[in-house]
């Protein structure tokens, strides 16, 4: 039940870093001081949050960040991923938020006392109301205001942040956000699916002419999540659904970025479902990005299915986490292996990753084997990627501390620290103390 790395492990560089990550809304709480953002409001739609929760307090964060940061430290890790909620430092008339500044201004003052390096998401799915009102990413408008906001905050923090990166997983907010609506705002659509994911990009693009003039040697880039798509059988059909369900899910942002044009899929899709492309469009996404940031869970297994040509399977082993997510750490060595062999990427930094567990808190522990064993097999994962050539800089678990899972609640635990959300007390987890011994014997 140890993380530790072998001698010869490429992660022992001591230039490769880790780190642990969070986002705003999921820890920060402090609802008042901010702007409602479109999870304010989903949560309050009856049956789309499992316990009927809400981010009001979630981990207050707001409250405890000195003590956070501490236990980040004390875990002797190189970087902190974290996000700034749009909402706490731009007001709805576009001006900025003294406060909502200063709150991350102090924040990135202790973080830098600590010699932890900051990785900030700008935006991790907390899009104020107003702009949802007005259209939120259907509307091309809400591309130009994020860079607004991205403006303000670069400005202010230009020099003290090490890596900016515009976009936590548009796939999430365009998909299950516009498309099927499980997350906020909770629309329905084909053609919003993939207008909103069109918007999103643009807003990335935007996004990183700013960050170029304002903060130009941070490393500035973008998150996005992929599933590597496996074939249900070794049937010629099911073969086909599997590659549609990659072009759709994962190459349908990685491409635009990369290499300035939609997956050629696009040409074959009902005119119906197309997003809306204006001229420079996607000239301004392609902009060249410093890193790329890999978020992984776990694969897909898709099969053929008449309607959309493909649906996904349910998983075919045993071995699942709590989210029902299959643990395949072999898929994330063929993502980034297949990634590499397709593109020519920029810095790769795994910066999510990790896995839930019906966690028990009993006699101030959490035994938490299984998340020990599901860091290390894809820490091993990531190694073997490493030396297939993949340029692999960095990563990151997910996540510091138990936080608000989305359309799941607090009823998921994904944190090395577990929460107890009646008192806010932090605990580590195992698995944390495995990770800080990790840490610590790597800098020996
Ligand atoms: C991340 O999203 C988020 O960035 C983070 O905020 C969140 O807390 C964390 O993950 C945990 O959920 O059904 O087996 O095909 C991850 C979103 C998860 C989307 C895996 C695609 C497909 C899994 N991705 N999911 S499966």
């Amino acid at each position: 039940n140890s993380l530790k790395l072998s001698n010869m492990s490429p992660l022992n560089d001591p230039s490769f870093m880790f780190g642990v990550a969070t986002s705003s809304f999921q820890i920060e709480g402090a609802r008042g001081s901010r702007q409602d953002t479109i999870w304010d409001t989903f949560c309050l739609k009856k049956g789309a949050i499992a316990d009927s929760s809400n981010g009001d307090t979630a981990c207050e964060h707001v409250k405890y960040w000195q003590q956070d940061i501490q236990m980040i430290a004390n875990l002797g890790v190189d970087a902190y991923r974290f996000s700034i909620a749009w909402g706490r430092v731009v007001n709805q008339d576009g001006s900025p938020n003294p406060e909502g500044l200063a709150f991350y201004s102090r924040l990135l003052d202790k973080l830098e006392a600590l010699d932890i390096k900051a990785f900030v998401t700008l935006y991790h799915w907390d899009l104020p109301q107003h702009l949802e009102d007005k259209g939120g990413w259907l509307n091309r408008d809400t591309a130009f205001e994020f860079a607004h906001y991205v403006d303000i905050v670069s400005k202010e923090f230009a020099h003290r942040v090490y890596s900016y990166a515009t976009l936590n997983e548009p796939w999430c907010s365009a998909y299950l956000g516009y498309e099927v609506g499980i997350h906020a705002p909770g629309l329905k659509g084909k053609q919003r699916g993939k207008q909103a994911a069109h918007n999103l990009l643009l807003a990335h693009g935007l996004a990183m002419q700013v960050l170029r003039k304002n903060s130009p040697k941070s490393k500035n880039g973008i998150v996005l999540n992929f599933s590597p798509s496996y074939a249900a059988s070794s049937n010629e059909q099911d073969i086909a659904a599997a590659k549609l369900a990659d072009e759709h899910f994962n190459q349908w942002y990685l491409r635009p970025i990369l290499q300035g044009s939609y997956p050629d899929i696009i040409h074959s899709m009902p005119k119906e479902h197309r997003p809306q492309v204006e001229a420079g469009d996607m000239s301004l996404i392609s902009q060249p990005i410093d890193f790329l940031g890999v978020n992984y869970y776990s694969r897909a297994i898709y099969q053929h299915c008449e309607q959309d040509g493909f649906k996904v399977c349910s998983p075919q082993s045993m071995n699942l986490t709590d989210m029902g997510w299959e643990v395949y750490p072999q898929g994330l060595v063929k993502l980034l292996t297949d990634l590499n062999k397709r593109y020519t990427l920029p810095d790769i930094y795994i910066t999510e990753n990790g896995a839930a567990i019906d966690d028990k808190l009993i006699d101030g522990q959490v035994v938490d084997n299984a998340r020990i064993a599901y860091y290390k097999s894809h820490l091993d994962a990531v190694e073997q990627a490493i030396v297939a050539g993949v340029n692999i800089k960095g990563y990151f678990a997910w996540s510091l501390m138990d936080n608000f899972e989305w359309a799941l609640g607090y009823k998921k635990r994904f944190g090395i620290i577990y929460v107890d959300y009646q008192t806010q007390q932090r605990t580590l987890k195992q698995s944390a103390l495995a990770y800080q011994d990790m840490l610590l014997s790597r800098k020996i």
